[in-house]
């Protein structure tokens, strides 16, 4: 075509690429290249991509484009992450069966991956939905069974009575049930499958320590999520009764302080109370209800606190002393101990408790005074609660007075263990996994349970009956119960052990599990008697780059972390970690605000396309703004690359005849242009290297091809030698290539180029050429900037020290003085000493 045209080359390309699945593959294990894997997470099918997608996997693309160019044997795949609850809600809504559905929205979404021109590598396609792939989730559960790492214990979950089944947590909206307006979500017991990522607490924070190339704060987000809280268990005996109350505590050092114990309304003590006293019963469920409404709303840091006195008494074993026992509505049942020892002088939710109901308040602590301060001790005297632990000393602590706090902590810790009564001990916030859902779309759980040889233990399904596969024709649109369990079919099963009739679980995996392992199945994704060989995960193991959302920040990216370490025990990889460096990208934004349906700020990446054709789309989302930051999305911006790339094909045609002919660059004008196309490769090439600042790389690009139309006349003429034109479009073109890929596919060809573009050597800098002639160099004077001098680039410190006291604005300051000292920091400073 006479004029840039996307609607013509883009389907084009389109069709030769999409007819050839090799184009984008990666080489084997055995290539002898260097590896690279990168990664985009995977997309959950729900049935378009939105322009968040675009602008993700555009920034993948490029990187996976750039390192096959600079000789890389790069994996870059892709998959569907293809269970879950949006497929049930469709299948009630419309009557269509999660499968046909999910099935529907991934070939409408890989023909959009494929419009918009991804490399993505689609031999190795991971479907997480196909019992190819789910069979080896199945086969993990079984391996975590055998281990431990599985197991049954009853927890809270939340209940529709209308529904007469379980929620899964996006189901319950303000408390309420998503089906049923007026019914109110009740917390019950139900016996649920957890995976036991508890006991690789310590690996998990410990690693985020060697995570460098992961953002700062996904670190620290990871580092709260596991909540690591070094402190002690004291044991309270329980007057006047035989039980006793464990508390957690991180500052043992207080406990002299201690003016009352405090119980979680679940814990077993709190229960036995209420047993026996009927009022109290009632007074504790309502502490509980105000609890569960706050954790519901997420407000449990913020709730107001109330608590309740039992009328008992437990004794502090370190005084002997009997103080009161609570029921407190802050006090949660599944952190640490699910009972703490209040001490208000030096707690702050303690000493707001205590002021609320009247409670002592003593303080055994007081900041380590100066003696030179001493008389100004009063006025150090701080207001209670008085919180520190460093600096500070116990005071009114029995043996323990005037020792420093940090001290006591551990030494009272000990004397508790040595005496019995308690322990030094760790708490974490992290939880094991609970994976079980209620759910049709799920990975079936691969256990069975026979009444008659079993009756208490589920038993594991042979792993010669793997997969458990999910059944096809279930009606989803009853609501009672599991709908697995309505399937008698699914249900009756041969115990593998009596051979008698048994009962299939009915519960399927939440589909984090189908995510923490995908991106191994890539490096081996049609292996049908394994997971994946270990040789190949080996060789592309640790993923190089992996880029996605912050909103995976914790559940995602440390689920995936922990079945690393389960398979590198297991035996089936090396690496520790799955990924090397992560890559969290920012928001697209419309008119300041995040995109949604009800502000009607939706910008659809089709009618970008359709306008301005998918590589101005995918160049915009590069350049609006750095790739970690926020971007705002405007139309006019996708025009504006639009008619940049109309300009690179009106040159690029224009000459491509003389870009074609051989020769030498011999002419005076070419070497301006030559040293610019040379700093522009230098500039993007450290963009890929570093931060990844492709708007920079685009801007540099754009300065180049103003550079070359600056000097269209002079080419005209013949004033620049064919072979410099033939370097700088070539240069030009290959520099494009990681972000319009279409485009350059066609100006590759237009410029008579070999082979794949994609597969070309990434231009290098000749540093020679790059270098600019003349210099500026600042010069200062007693650390002054006084003037700026100019220089021939690579200029000795003779020369550069010379122009310096040659500058007009240098002499007028010097004079008069003494140059004790010149110092030049070559190519960058001078600086004179004058007296
Ligand atoms: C006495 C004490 C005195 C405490 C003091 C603190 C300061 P982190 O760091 O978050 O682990 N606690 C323990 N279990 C609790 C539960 N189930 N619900 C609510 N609060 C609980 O916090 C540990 C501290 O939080 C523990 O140390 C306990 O209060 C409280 F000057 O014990 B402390
Ligand atoms: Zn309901
Ligand atoms: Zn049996």
């Amino acid at each position: 075509p006479q004029r840039y045209s996307p609607a013509e080359i883009e389907p084009k390309w389109q069709a030769r690429w999409d007819a050839d699945p090799s184009l984008y593959a990666a080489e084997g294990h055995d290539s002898g290249k260097p590896k690279y894997y990168c990664l985009e997470m995977l997309p959950y099918p729900s049935g378009a991509l939105h322009i968040g997608h675009v602008r993700n996997y555009a920034i993948g693309d490029a990187l996976a484009r750039h390192m096959w160019m600079r000789g890389y044997n790069v994996l870059h795949p892709m998959g569907w992450d293809a269970f879950g609850l949006p497929a049930e809600n469709a299948a009630l809504k419309n009557g269509v069966p999660p499968r046909e559905w999910t099935f529907a929205n991934i070939a409408a979404m890989k023909k959009q991956f494929q419009r918009l021109g991804m490399g993505f590598d689609w031999t190795t396609e991971v479907t997480t939905c196909l019992p190819e792939y789910y069979r080896w989730n199945q086969w993990f559960f079984l391996k975590m069974f055998e281990k431990g790492l599985a197991y049954r214990k009853k927890s809270k979950v939340n209940w529709c009575p209308d529904c007469q089944t379980v929620l899964a947590n996006e189901q319950v909206i303000g408390g309420r049930c998503w089906r049923h307006e007026d019914t109110v979500v009740e917390l019950r017991d139900l016996t649920q499958w957890f995976l036991r990522i508890t006991k690789y607490a310590d690996e998990l924070l410990e690693g985020l320590d060697k995570l460098e190339g992961w953002p700062e704060k996904v670190r620290t987000m990871q580092r709260n999520w596991i909540g690591r809280s070094e402190g002690a268990h004291v044991d309270f005996a329980v007057a006047d009764g035989d039980s006793k109350i464990t508390v957690f505590t991180t500052r043992v050092d207080t406990i002299f302080g201690a003016t009352s114990v405090q119980l979680a309304p679940e814990h077993a003590v709190s229960k036995a109370f209420a047993l026996e006293d009927d009022a109290l019963r009632v007074q504790i469920e309502e502490l509980l209800e105000q609890q569960q409404k706050a954790r519901e709303s997420d407000a449990l840091g913020a709730i107001e606190k109330h608590g309740v006195f039992t009328g008992r008494f437990a004794v502090n074993p370190f005084n002997g002393e009997r103080v009161p026992i609570w029921v407190a509505n802050y006090i949660l049942a599944d952190y640490g101990t699910g009972a703490i020892m209040s001490v208000p002088a030096h707690d702050e939710r303690d000493f707001e408790f205590a002021q609320k109901y009247g409670l002592a308040v003593r303080r055994v602590i007081a900041p380590v005074i100066d003696t030179k301060d001493a008389a100004d001790a009063d006025t150090n005297d701080l207001a209670l609660p008085y919180t520190d632990e460093d600096e500070a000393v116990l005071i009114d602590s029995g043996q323990w007075t005037g020792e420093n706090c940090l001290e006591a902590q551990e030494k009272m810790a000990a004397f508790a263990k040595a005496k019995g009564f308690g322990a030094p001990t760790v708490t974490y916030r992290l939880k094991d996994w609970g994976v079980s859902r209620q759910r049709y779309w799920g990975t079936p759980i691969p256990m069975v349970y026979c009444d008659k040889c079993s009756p208490d233990e589920p038993l594991p399904v042979a792993e010669s009956e793997l997969p458990i596969v999910l059944p096809e024709q279930v009606d989803i649109t009853q609501t009672n119960g599991s709908p697995l369990g309505r399937i008698a079919e699914f249900v009756n099963a041969k115990c593998p052990k009596c051979g008698g009739v048994a009962r299939r679980e009915t519960d399927t995996m939440d589909t984090f599990v189908d995510s923490s392992w995908y991106f191994y199945r890539y490096t081996d994704a049609k292996n049908l008697a394994a997971p994946f060989d270990s040789d190949k995960a080996n060789y592309w193991f640790p993923i190089d780059q992996y880029i996605g959302g912050v909103e995976h920040a914790i559940l995602h990216l440390i689920y995936s972390r922990f079945w690393t370490k389960v398979m590198r025990d297991l035996g089936l990889v090396k690496n520790d970690e799955p990924a090397e460096r992560l890559f969290t990208q920012g928001m697209v934004i419309k008119d300041g605000a995040k995109m949604s349906k009800s502000r009607g700020n939706v910008v659809s990446p089709d009618l970008m396309i359709e306008r301005y054709g998918s590589d101005a789309t995918r160049m915009y989302a590069l350049f609006a703004a750095p790739p970690d930051r926020d971007l705002e999305w405007q139309e006019e911006g996708v025009a504006g690359i639009s008619r940049f790339l109309g300009k690179v094909y009106r040159l690029t045609t224009k000459f491509s005849s003389v870009a074609r002919t051989n020769g030498a660059a011999t002419r005076p004008k070419d070497q301006a242009l030559l040293r610019r196309l040379h700093q522009t490769i230098a500039k993007v090439t450290q963009d890929f290297d570093g931060r990844w600042h492709f708007n920079t790389s685009i801007s540099s690009i754009m300065i180049l091809v103003n550079e070359i139309t600056a000097n269209e006349a002079a080419m005209d003429a013949g004033e620049i030698s064919p072979a410099a034109v033939s370097e700088v479009l070539r240069g030009l073109i290959l520099l494009l290539a990681p972000f319009a890929p279409f485009f350059v596919a066609e100006m590759w060809e237009e410029l008579g180029g070999e082979g794949v573009v994609f597969r070309t050597q990434w231009p290098v800098v000749n540093e020679e050429l790059a270098r600019e002639d003349e210099i500026e160099i600042p010069v200062q004077v007693n650390g002054k900037l006084v003037s700026v001098v100019k220089v021939p680039a690579g200029s000795d410190d003779a020369v550069v020290k010379a122009a310096a006291l040659a500058d007009p604005k240098v002499i007028a300051r010097i004079e008069g003085k003494t140059v004790v000292k010149v110092i030049v920091v070559p190519g960058k400073l001078v600086n004179l000493v004058v007296k």
